[in-house]
C-alpha cells in the first residue's frame, strides 16, 4: 500500500487531495512541524536524505518531489486519466504546468518568507519579490480565463500541483482582485474528494474552508 509521509501545514496536503480523488488505498505516517522552527523534524530523514515532506513509499519505492509523486500517482493509480496522453496535443502544455508550480511559482513565495525574516535589511528586496510574486499570479490568472481548471473543463494532474500555489497566494490575500484564481481555489475546496483529504491530514490554515 501506499505510505505517504506527511506533514503538518505542507506540500503533502496536494498528495493527500490526488490519492482521494484517485480513491487509491494509502495510509499516512504523519510528521509535526517543530512548532518555533516549523521545520521536519529530523527524523524524516531517515525515510529520504532531504528530510522535507512530501516523500511516498510504494513497495521497495521511495519518491520526493511532489510534481514527480504527483506524476507517479497519476500515472500508475489513474490509468493516465489524468495526464494528456503524450500524442495529445496538450501533452507538453500540461508538463508545463505540472512543473511550473515547484519549478517557478514557489520561488518568490518562499523569497518572501524568508527575506521576510530579515526586517528592514531585507526591504530593498521587498519590490522585485512582489513584482515576481505578481508575474507569477497574474500568469496564472490570464490562463484560468473561461476556464474551471488548468487544462480546461477536466481535472488534471497539474491542478494538484497549482492549488498550493493559489492557496498560500489566497492566504496572504493576494487573490482579491483575480477572480480567476478565486473561483479556482474555491472549486477545488468544495469537491468531496479534498474535503475528505483535509480530515485526513489534519492541520492546513491554507484551506479557507477548513473541515467542511
Ligand atoms: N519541491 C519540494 C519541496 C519540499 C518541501 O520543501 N517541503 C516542505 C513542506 S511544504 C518541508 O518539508 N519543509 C520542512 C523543512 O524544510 O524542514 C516538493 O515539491 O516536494
Amino acid at each position: 500500500m501506499i505510505k505517504v509521509h506527511h506533514l503538518n501545514e505542507s506540500r503533502s496536503q496536494r498528495i493527500l487531495w490526488l490519492l482521494e480523488e484517485l480513491g487509491a488505498e494509502y495510509e499516512i505516517q504523519h510528521w509535526t512541524r517543530d512548532a518555533e522552527t516549523r521545520f521536519a523534524p529530523a527524523g524524516l530523514k531517515a525515510i529520504h536524505p532531504l528530510g522535507k515532506s512530501p516523500v511516498i513509499e510504494d513497495g521497495d519505492l521511495v519518491i520526493a518531489e511532489s510534481a514527480a509523486i504527483v506524476d507517479y500517482l497519476a500515472q500508475l493509480y489513474g490509468q493516465g486519466a489524468l495526464i494528456p496522453k503524450t500524442d495529445h496535443p496538450d501533452h507538453w502544455a500540461h508538463q508545463q504546468w505540472l512543473h511550473f508550480a515547484e519549478g517557478s511559482a514557489i520561488l518568490p513565495f518562499l523569497l518572501g518568507l524568508y527575506v521576510g525574516k530579515l526586517g528592514e535589511a531585507g526591504a530593498p528586496l521587498g519590490p522585485r519579490i512582489n513584482s515576481e510574486i505578481n508575474n507569477v499570479l497574474d500568469y496564472l490568472e490570464a490562463a484560468l480565463e473561461g476556464r474551471d481548471f488548468i487544462m480546461g473543463d477536466d481535472l488534471s494532474a497539474a491542478d494538484f500541483m497549482l492549488i498550493f500555489i493559489a492557496e498560500i497566494a489566497q492566504s496572504s490575500g493576494r487573490l482579491k482582485e483575480r477572480p480567476n484564481l478565486s473561483g479556482y481555489v474555491a472549486r477545488i475546496q468544495k469537491r468531496p474528494a479534498y474535503i475528505r483529504a483535509l480530515k485526513a491530514g489534519g492541520p492546513y490554515s491554507f484551506a479557507a474552508t477548513p473541515s467542511n
